[in-house]
């Protein structure tokens, strides 16, 4: 049973084929300059199928990088790499839009201009690692240091960099951006009230502290359009010492205020998900909150975290979301869509080959069609 999965569905500027959405994944394999590599340009093409694709965060600035390897679209040269991108993935007849990404306090002085502390809304000890790269050419799990806490003008130029680097994602092509206010990153340091202490307009309650978050989607879409901006949640997510106090004051704002924006979706990271994990227990709330921001959303919503092909469908037979977000299985399986259209077997993932590393578990994962080949041949 696939039927509601492979239902057209038009969200913002953008007509797709079906519901099946290729999650954003760091995969941590740009080439020097931060630029993505030839690489990439046949990893996304490879899966073009996906009724959209969401790129891998890319960090819109060089203070918004925490990890090693990850793209960035503040340069001349990373505009060029994903202009070649979004070119391969447009002539396989696919969709793709940008995942714009600041870090905030999940970095490191080897990313940071001038080897600064990271940026963040208040200064605490940061629950996390930093992955930066190591002497061997692998990454390597280090402390996160102090952050530095944002000034009144630190964050207009954060807001400022976000504006351009939509036009950058636009200029190279792409169809649009999705804002990562998810997983313990700095929209979402902003917007918990474990990360936020602040005492000025960012900080305190709800409203102020959804404020960056409203300010960066307003100064976007006034940019490219809101019809060609998403915007990623992680309600009651956990991520790098996430614990909202009040998950549904929070989210009854942010939620009615992005409602006001018509954008082309909302996306979800479902609650259940605990770092790189399905959790067996989610909170008793959880499933509330999500109808709650169900309800008060009345645009497309994509919800991810661990869906297979059944659950995927029974969530949107149940009507709990618009499309489906599939990350794991859009690694290991280029041809994901056809493979759930005819129930066909899936490539199982290789954790090892998940973050840096070469073309091995990034764009080997074979085809059906390959497979059939490979049998013929053997
Ligand atoms: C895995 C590894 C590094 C970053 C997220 C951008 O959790 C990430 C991420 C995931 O949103």
């Amino acid at each position: 049973m696939t039927d509601l999965l492979f239902t057209p569905i038009r969200i913002g500027a953008l007509d797709l084929p079906s519901r099946i959405v290729m999650a954003p994944l760091t995969r941590s394999r740009a080439a020097p300059g931060n630029v993505p590599s030839p690489l990439a340009i046949d990893y996304y093409r490879q899966r073009a199928s996906a009724a959209l694709i969401i790129t891998e965060g890319t960090q819109i600035s060089q203070q918004g990088q925490g990890y090693a390897w990850t793209p960035g679209i503040h340069t001349p040269a990373q505009i060029e790499g994903w202009a070649k991108v979004a070119e391969a993935v447009h002539q396989k007849g696919g969709r793709i839009v940008m995942q714009l990404w600041h870090v905030g306090r999940i970095s490191h002085g080897v990313f940071q201009p001038g080897g600064a502390r990271p940026v963040a809304p208040t200064i605490m000890p940061v629950p996390a690692k930093a992955f930066i790269p190591g002497p061997d050419g692998k990454g390597n799990f280090v402390d996160v240091p102090e952050p530095q806490e944002l000034s009144i003008a630190g964050i207009q130029m954060i807001i400022a960099d976000y504006v351009q680097a939509a036009r950058n994602a636009m200029a190279a092509g792409l169809d649009g951006v999705e804002l990562h206010a998810a997983n313990g990153y700095l929209l979402d340091q902003f917007l918990n009230s474990a990360s936020n202490w602040r005492t000025d307009r960012y900080g305190g309650s709800p409203e102020n502290r959804a404020r960056l978050l409203l300010e960066v989607v307003d100064a976007v879409a006034a940019a490219i359009g809101s019809e060609r901006v998403g915007v990623r949640l992680a309600p009651m997510g956990k991520a790098f010492g996430m614990d909202e106090a009040d998950p549904e004051a929070l989210f009854q704002h942010v939620v009615g205020e992005l409602d006001q924006r018509h954008l082309a979706y909302l996306h979800l990271v479902e609650p259940a998900v605990k770092g790189r994990e399905i959790a067996a227990e989610t909170d008793p709330r959880a499933d509330a909150l999500m109808r709650d921001i169900r309800a008060r959303f009345s645009g497309p919503l994509i919800l991810a975290g661990g869906y297979t092909r059944w659950n995927a469908e029974k969530a949107l037979a149940d009507g709990r979301g618009d499309l489906i977000a599939f990350g794991r299985p859009f690694i290991a399986n280029p041809d994901l869509p056809a493979r759930l259209l005819i129930d066909a077997p899936l490539n199982e993932p290789d954790p090892e080959t998940f973050y840096g590393g070469d073309a091995r578990g990034y764009t080997d994962y074979p085809t059906l069609a390959e497979l059939a080949a490979q049998e013929v041949v053997s």
